[in-house]
């Protein structure tokens, strides 16, 4: 796709979702496009390594279902951290069910999600239902969305047909999908639109965890694949590491990256 091409601000400047512009905009702005995945069970530290990582990254993704100390201040505490270093939040709740339920998930209950997560996703597996359900609270709110097209792991089933359904509901949704969380860029040349591609399962020293997931370098990912956000987790925080330098570390590794896709 020729977006592969173009810089972060040459396509924030003719999107027309208001959501990617705004992050697209974000990423050229802070020379970023490393998304941290906060993968820990307490507020503490989840704060914590969000304080640490907040001026290296584009965008804190969380599973905010994982925190056993959840509460409101939480919440609060991780938009003032958003607003400080200026990266948005992605809450990675996979929604997986019919449009009526997924909007209740969506907007009710003890996470609110729609009230502070700028960006959230969701399977496609349900039909397009899911879509509509999450957009009705979403998009009033200016939130984006991304469809998981394929995943990271072992022996998953989002490949062929259903990755290829996957883009073509995106693009009947465009006014609040955004894009997808995927392994390669997904979108044709010929079919015009511009969806941002997040890739997680990146690490720069090991190739898998023992549980499924599989590790790509920043490299392969933004420059041989066409993803636009690398996704680290557990490369970042993980026993016995320096969350400032590894932080730092992929940054300067995923923005390289970026600079040597554009410039080809
Ligand atoms: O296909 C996927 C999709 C996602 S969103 N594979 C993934 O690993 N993820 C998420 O990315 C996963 O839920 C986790 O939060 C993060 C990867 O973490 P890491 O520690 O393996 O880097």
């Amino acid at each position: 796709s020729s977006n592969l091409r173009k810089t972060y601000t040459e396509r924030a400047a003719v999107h027309p979702n208001p959501c990617a512009r705004t992050f697209l905009e974000l990423m050229e702005r802070k020379r970023s496009n490393l998304s941290v995945a906060v993968d820990v069970t307490s507020k503490t530290e989840l704060l914590e390594i969000a304080g640490k990582v907040g001026p290296y990254i584009c965008l804190l993704k969380t599973h905010i279902d994982i925190v056993n100390d959840f509460d409101q201040d939480l919440v609060d505490q991780l938009k003032a951290l958003s607003k400080k270093h200026d990266f948005m939040i992605f809450e990675d709740r996979k929604f997986a069910d019919i449009g009526n339920t997924v909007k209740l998930q969506y907007g009710f209950g003890i996470y609110r999600i729609a009230s502070w997560a700028d960006i959230t996703n969701c399977h496609s597996v349900p039909g397009e239902g899911i879509i509509s359900g999450l957009k009705e609270i979403g998009l009033p709110l200016n939130r984006g969305l991304l469809l998981l097209a394929e995943m990271s792991s072992a022996g998953s089933l989002a490949t062929g047909a259903y990755t290829a359904a996957t883009v073509a509901m995106a693009r009947r949704h465009q006014d609040f999908v955004i894009g997808f969380i995927a392994m390669r860029r997904m979108d044709a040349e010929d079919e015009g639109g511009d969806f941002i591609v997040m890739t997680p399962g990146v690490s720069l020293d090991v190739a898998g965890d023992g549980l499924g997931q599989q590790y790509r370098t920043p490299r392969e990912v933004v420059v041989e694949s066409g993803g636009d956000v690398v996704i680290v987790g557990r490369g970042i925080y993980g026993k016995g590491k320096n969350v400032e330098e590894q932080a730092k570390r992929y940054r300067d590794a995923g923005w390289e990256a970026y600079l040597e896709r554009v410039r080809r």
